[in-house]
């Protein structure tokens, strides 16, 4: 089987200390790399998406004009060329095969919503190369990983979530998440089960 890693906005605003920190977003980071020394000969491809806001812009509505509710809008996080968007340092990007940029001028949940550097959409890249299976980790299980699980879901692919991979921004949404991927029909199991 052709099988692909998502690696879903693994970007310094969204671990400790960025804007949108999230609790055990650096652990994940250090994590997936651990992940990748063992086991990136498993894929295929290793896609890593990253948030890619515009400057002084609320991005439709994404950045909040005032207090966010972090729901469905935050406070100012990774802007393009920023400190805040590039990838974590413990993320070592050396074996990613296709990075993806998205959300730029728009909310993007989705890593399907971006594209590469090469500017294909992700589906097609996915289909180019007859990927049937996905394995997803990243920030954050209750946004961008669940819509990213979900969109590949909807485009035809076998999902699983690394659940050992993947850090929320709150402990009951992260739980919702998951049990909604679960019933999608994405596989839940942790990188050494799997
Ligand atoms: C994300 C909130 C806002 C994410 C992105 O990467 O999950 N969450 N923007």
């Amino acid at each position: 089987m052709t099988r692909a890693l998502f690696i879903v906005d693994v970007q310094n605003d969204f671990t400790e200390g960025g804007a949108l920190g999230v609790d055990g977003g650096d652990a994940v980071a250090t994590a997936i790399t651990r992940h990748l020394r063992a086991h990136a000969g498993d894929y295929e491809l290793i896609v890593a998406s990253r948030d890619w806001h515009h400057a002084d812009h609320d991005n439709g509505g994404h950045f909040a004009d005032g207090e966010p509710n972090y729901v469905d809008t935050w406070p100012v996080h990774c802007v393009a060329e920023t400190t805040g968007a590039e990838y974590d340092p413990e993320l070592d990007t050396g074996a990613v095969t296709h990075h993806v940029k998205k959300g730029q001028g728009v909310p993007a949940y989705s890593l399907f919503e971006g594209t590469t550097d090469d500017g294909e959409a992700v589906a097609d890249l996915l289909t180019r190369h007859g990927v049937v299976d996905v394995d997803v980790v990243g920030i954050a299980t209750d946004y961008c990983v669940r819509a990213s699980a979900l969109d590949a879901i909807a485009h035809g692919r076998r999902v699983r979530v690394l659940t050992d991979l993947v850090a929320g921004v709150a402990a009951s949404s992260s739980e919702a998440a998951l049990a909604e991927l679960a019933h999608a029909g994405a596989e839940l199991v942790t990188s050494t089960d799997r």
